[in-house]
């Protein structure tokens, strides 16, 4: 259940590497896929630190970059010197130094991988700096090569790394002694840089590295298993020391490697002795930070940091792989993000098979959060969904920053990185090579094929003027046609578009779209090809809707007898009639400051004005328990009411008294209980109102 992890030495020789893409054929039909957009809903801020590396690869542009891997565990900050462990025949030298490029004249300077590090990242405009501490117990003592099973710590071969001096700081640590002091890091680089909280300072802390796995990668130092207990008390004494000197720093913890250090911390010895009634082991340690942190008063776990090397498989292959030969393997790796968020998604792998309770596994992690360690953020400080150069990997790449943004990822640093992989980044950092980007506001988007598709829409703040929709047709065969309908207070008329594809990892400027018209419009992608829209829209403007009941004051058998009432706004042309509930409801009324009047009139009745309307938001005038009465009799003379009940409607019923309907005399406005025929119980409904007027309503 060990990941095959690239060691930082063959991932730097894999990016240069270059991979043939097949032939794909497009003469299948288009698919057609149906997206619905909401910019009113699901509104959810995007972590810009979702975004990161680490390290610079390609043109990609990231957000935040991570000092880690497994070299990070055995590294000694006093002298510089590491440990590859079992990356590499367990040499301890000085490859940190060489591959971070640290000019030569500052190798023995304390710290100066860490700070080269850091004075690159801030050169480069890379505002987050996130450094790994070392809590495996031993950091190299010298850069004399392999260390033998013999030499193992503790040995002349290492140096004890302890998280607490004792004693005053030293800016010049003393390279002579046993020890390496965390705390002496710490005051080290906060004197240099200033706090987290200041423009220089490095913003975060991560509690070493992978740590379930020390036996395996660092068995010179850390030979036997780690127990639950070992770890969990070295990242709540190890966070204690950072939040003493740095306390706005973020604690980056545990950095667990992958599905079976979540699951059990890969067996670990005490495990079932600390289990309880635990669901697996983050709920242990998110529950044992939180009381730990309760007990200091203080938070000491800011950001959960998990490492997710996909496990899934096709044609026998797993996704994280950068052969692209096997063409089920590639159209595994474009289905293989579904597993971090859709229920309804079994990828071929042994936690699918075995563990199929902890997927989709970023809601059951946040689930965990939630129940346990509320308000703790989530990274993903290593992850690689495999060809770097290839579309399929630079599709998912942009597929999984999609999600990490939907779901509500904080950070997120690619192990890896290649021509595609660096596109998937663009798409969203830099799509038209003028630094434009992807909106940090994400929106409700679903699409209905989520095999064939993925589409992530956002928005810039809260201002839906421009709308942000990345656009990917996962067919390994058939372009796609997809229909885009947008509900947003935004009309949209234009839209710009780029892209990558098949052809090549270069995004380029691709067919704009014009003449929207009611926010939908069609695009088509080709087979497997990832796009960028941005529409361009000017706001709707704002509309109200105006509802109600009214009831007449009429006793009748007749089921219409609410129905038809008009209700109009006077001088304008908005307007409805009443339907057999009484009900009724004027749409897209503009809004205004002002209030409107509103009027209900029909033939027979006394018509009622409803004065004072919100002009700015929607009224529901009378409910269906408390309605609008409107009075009977006012009958209209020539075709007009005088809007009172008085003698003259009186004498008006008098002239059709005893008709019924198809007489010659009779008048449908007297007949106000529609029973088609008038009679002393129309002139009882009069009476009831006799001498009112349309102002007598209250
Ligand atoms: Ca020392
Ligand atoms: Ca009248
Ligand atoms: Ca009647």
């Amino acid at each position: 259940m060990l990941k095959k992890k690239l060691s930082i030495f063959v991932a730097f020789t894999l990016i240069s590497a270059t991979v043939a893409i097949p032939y794909i054929p497009a003469n299948a039909a288009n698919l057609n896929i149906n997206v619905s957009i909401d910019t009113t809903q699901d509104k959810t801020p995007i972590s810009q630190l979702i975004y990161g590396g680490n390290w610079d690869f390609n043109d990609a542009s990231i957000t935040s970059k991570r000092l880690g891997g497994n070299r990070m565990t055995g590294y000694n900050w006093e002298n510089n010197f590491s440990s590859a462990g079992s990356d590499w025949q367990h040499s301890s030298d000085t490859f940190l130094l060489s591959n971070g490029n640290v000019p030569k004249e500052q190798w023995s300077q304390p710290a100066s991988v860490i700070t080269t590090f850091h004075d690159q990242n801030q050169a480069e405009n890379i505002p987050y700096s996130l450094v790994t501490l070392q809590a495996a117990g031993y950091v190299s003592a010298d850069s004399k090569g392999t260390v033998s099973e013999t030499e193992a710590a503790p040995s002349a071969r290492w140096k004890e790394v302890k998280f607490n001096k004792g004693s005053d700081l030293s800016l010049t640590p003393d390279t002579t002694d046993g020890n390496v002091y965390m705390d002496e890091l710490l005051n080290f680089l906060t004197n240099k840089y200033g706090s987290a909280s200041t423009p220089m300072g490095i913003k975060a802390y991560a509690i070493d590295n992978e740590p379930a796995l020390w036996p395996h990668t660092h068995a010179r130092i850390h030979p036997n298993q780690p127990t639950c207990s070992e770890i969990l008390n070295k990242n709540v004494e190890l966070s204690k020391v950072v939040k003493k000197l740095d306390p706005a720093a973020e604690i980056y913890g545990a950095v667990l490697y992958g599905f079976g250090a979540y699951n059990d911390f890969q067996t670990a010895p005490d495990w079932e002795s600390v289990k309880g009634s635990y669901k697996w082991f983050l709920d242990y340690y998110l529950d044992n930070m939180k009381k730990s942190s309760d007990l200091e008063e203080k938070r000491l776990l800011d950001v959960l940091d998990l490492h997710w090397y996909p496990e899934a498989q096709g044609g026998g292959l797993r996704i994280t792989t950068n052969d692209t030969a096997n063409i089920d393997c590639n159209k595994a790796r474009l289905q293989a993000p579904r597993t971090l968020w859709d229920t309804t998604y079994k990828e071929d792998s042994w936690i699918a098979q075995w563990f199929s309770q902890f997927l989709p596994i970023i809601p059951n992690i946040k689930s965990s959060i939630d129940k346990y360690y509320s308000g703790t953020k989530l990274a993903f400080t290593e992850y690689s969904y495999g060809a770097d150069n290839h579309i399929t990997g630079g599709i998912a790449q942009a597929d999984v920053l999609g999600i990490f943004g939907k779901y509500g990822v904080y950070a997120a640093n690619i192990w890896g990185g290649g021509p595609y992989t660096a596109s998937g980044f663009n798409l969203y950092r830099n799509y038209d090579t003028k630094g434009s980007k992807y909106g940090d506001t994400n929106v409700k988007c679903d699409t209905s094929d989520i095999a064939n598709s993925s589409v992530y829409a956002s928005i810039v703040g809260s201002s839906d003027n421009k709308l942000h929709i990345v656009v990917m047709n996962k067919s390994y065969d058939s372009a796609a046609n997809f229909n885009f309908t947008i509900n947003s207070k935004s009309s949209y008329k234009t839209g710009s578009v780029w892209g990558f594809d098949s052809s090549s990892s270069t995004i380029t400027q691709r067919t704009g779209i014009s003449a929207i018209t009611g926010n939908k419009f069609t695009y088509t992608l080709p087979a497997l090809s990832a796009y960028h829209i941005v529409l361009e829209g000017s706001p709707v403007a704002p509309t109200i809707s105006l509802s109600g009941y009214i009831n007449p004051s009429v006793t009748s058998a007749n089921p219409s007898i609410k129905a038809g009432f008009k209700v109009e706004i006077p001088g304008t042309t908005f307007g409805t009639a009443t339907d057999g509930s009484g009900f009724f409801k004027i749409d897209n009324v503009p809004s205004k400051t002002s209030s409107y009047n509103v009027q209900i009139s029909k033939a027979g009745y006394l018509a009622r004005i409803i004065s004072n309307v919100s002009g700015s938001t929607n009224s529901q005038l009378g409910s269906k328990d408390v309605s609008l009465e409107i009075w009977a009799g006012d009958v209209p003379i020539n075709g007009k009411s005088d809007g009172v009940i008085n003698m003259t409607d009186i004498v008006e019923i008098a002239k059709c008294f005893n008709s019924i309907k198809g007489a010659q005399d009779f008048n449908a406005s007297c007949d106000f209980n529609l029973d088609d025929a008038i009679n002393m119980s129309d002139v009882i409904s009069i009476a009831k109102h006799f001498n009112a007027t349309s102002g007598s309503y209250k």
